[in-house]
């Protein structure tokens, strides 16, 4: 790690910042659209469509999986692990495992040169032709390591221009790196701002490395939070968008979130994601070892719901792996191994890749057709009832996985005003072999518990009686519908039933986010 350090210019000198207290300061006059959305415009995050946004910043995001949740139905993404070094200590992270910033603890990556990197993009930029963003998210963090990541952004900008790209960091060394981002046209960028406070950063971050020293407790902290404040004004100031990502610790920045939710908004932040904390024992983490527990999902949704208004939320994060590829909620990374993509032929086909994602654009102006028709067929019915619903999909925005296949389920809440994206529960498969594992029925339930339907495209009868008796309804009516149509279908019956008394409406309990490393299916 001190190796890929001294790579890493002198740093710039820590500017001054303003404090953070009186947050609804002016701070730079934001390049994207994070700052309309506090105007009262709801739809500018990334649930946001072509009518929320400007339309260069809409160029910039309709097909980036992580920056529209309209797009993470159909784009897919990819990692390449060239970074391993890091110039921090989060006590959520165990070196042997991936960055717990952008990709869960699992298994330690297959590392890539900037070569083997830029040979594996093509390769899946060639069989998947929806791949549309790289990023590079790890294991360590790309801009400790700044030599191999932006020598693997400088070959990929000339051998596939037509791919955005992405880097998410710490933030440290972010100031001085600002330029080189820019140079390479990398239009995203994600930091992960877990406290804009050093008293709560001290119990986060042991110590950081900076200025060829490694410095410990709340000075670290304050030199981490100063250089993430000013990495993120350079950003927003040069026109590049930027989304933070915060992960939850309950009972260490639970409450502390919605003071960096403001802070990160005054200085532009187009996104703010805000993730659980993944603390299993055997991850070997700080967190772990120490009994640190991870959010409920309710608990999760609550910290989520308060920030409302503030920076622009995203919710479908799947704290995907350094090496994950495919789309949001799968992982494609055994099919591309460096072994198997030394026999692939590679060839990158431009026009096919761009009329895929013509087709792929035309599917998603019939799912949006077919989401305003739902609501159409609601327009008569006013209620306070509001629900939670969850669906099992393999992509394309549709429910159309049978339910022992899930190995996650969407959560949307659904209302007579509105259907919205809440999060997604990621859960051992029911069926396995061709036969139902009924030991893991609970856990699945357990991940859902606080929904009222779960929207499949098949249940078999066993697990469709265990979920009636645990106040959830299996729904098989709407296979292969679109899925907002499908819930709006559904809740519109839900409605009729609750006002025929054939029905008692009733709130449901919270549900458990499933932790450990993603199984592929
Ligand atoms: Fe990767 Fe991150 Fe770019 Fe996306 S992931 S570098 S912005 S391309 Fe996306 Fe994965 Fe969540 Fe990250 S789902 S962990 S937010
Ligand atoms: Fe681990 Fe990422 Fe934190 Fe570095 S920034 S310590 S790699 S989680």
């Amino acid at each position: 790690m001190d190796k890929e350090n001294q790579s890493i210019p002198a740093p710039a000198q820590i500017r001054a910042i303003r404090p953070l207290s009186g947050i609804a300061v002016e701070v730079v006059a934001p390049a994207g659209c994070g700052s309309t959305g506090a105007a009262g415009k709801s739809g500018c995050g990334s649930s946001g469509g072509p009518a929320d946004m400007p339309a260069d910043i809409w160029e910039k995001v309709k097909d980036h999986p992580c920056y529209s949740e309209e797009a993470h139905h159909h784009y897919a993404r990819m990692h390449v692990a060239v970074a391993p070094a890091c110039n921090i200590q989060c006590h959520y992270c165990n070196r042997k495992y991936d960055c717990s910033n952008e990709s869960r603890p699992g298994v330690v990556s297959q590392k890539l040169s900037p070569q083997q990197a830029v040979r594996k993009v093509l390769a899946v930029a060639s069989a998947i032709p929806q791949m549309t963003v790289l990023g590079i998210a790890g294991p360590g963090d790309a801009l400790a390591n700044p030599a191999k990541t932006f020598e693997t952004f400088r070959m990929l900008q000339e051998q596939a221009p037509d791919i955005k790209l992405c880097l998410s960091t710490n933030g440290l060394a972010l100031p001085d790196y600002v330029d080189e981002i820019c140079r390479y046209n990398i239009d995203h960028v994600t930091i992960t701002i877990n406290m804009v406070d050093a008293a709560v950063g001290e119990k986060i971050y042991p110590w950081i490395f900076y200025d060829h020293r490694r410095i410990y407790g709340r000075e670290a902290a304050q030199i981490l939070t100063q250089r993430q404040m000013l990495g993120l004004e350079m950003l927003t100031q040069r026109g590049v968008l930027t989304k933070i990502n915060s992960v939850l610790i309950p009972g260490v920045n639970d409450e502390h979130l919605f003071e960096v939710n403001r802070a990160v908004k005054a200085r532009g932040a187009f996104l703010h994601n805000i993730m659980p904390l993944i603390s299993e024992p055997e991850h070997g983490t700080v967190y772990g070892l120490t009994g640190q527990r991870g959010p409920t999902a309710q608990e999760l949704k609550a910290v989520q719901d308060a920030c409302m208004g503030g920076a622009n939320l995203m919710r479908h994060c799947r704290q995907c792996r350094a090496d994950a590829v495919g789309l949001l909620g799968e992982d494609r990374s055994d099919e591309f191994t460096l072994e198997q993509i030394g026999q692939m032929e590679v060839t990158y086909d431009l026009e096919k890749r761009l009329a895929y994602q013509q087709k792929v654009e035309q599917e998603r102006l019939a799912q949006r057709a077919a989401k305003q028709a739902g609501f159409e067929s609601l327009a008569s019915k006013e209620s306070p009832v509001a629900v939670l619903v969850a669906v099992a999909t393999t992509g394309g925005g549709k429910v159309n996985q049978h339910f022992g296949h899930a190995s996650e389920f969407q959560i949307y809440q659904v209302s007579a005003a509105a259907v919205t994206f809440v999060g997604h529960r990621r859960v051992d498969h029911y069926c396995l072999g061709g036969y139902g594992e009924d030991e893991q029925l609970p856990s699945i339930i357990d991940a859902i518990n606080d929904c009222h339907a779960v929207l499949v495209s098949k249940v078999g009868a066993c697990p469709r009686e265990e979920l009636k008796s645990a106040g959830i309804e299996p729904v098989d009516s709407y296979a292969f519908e679109f899925i907002e149509k499908a819930i709006l279908g559904w809740f519109q019956g839900y409605l009729q039933r609750v006002s025929n008394k054939e029905i008692i409406h009733q709130v449901r309990g919270d549900a458990s986010i499933r932790q450990g490393a993603f199984i592929a299916a």
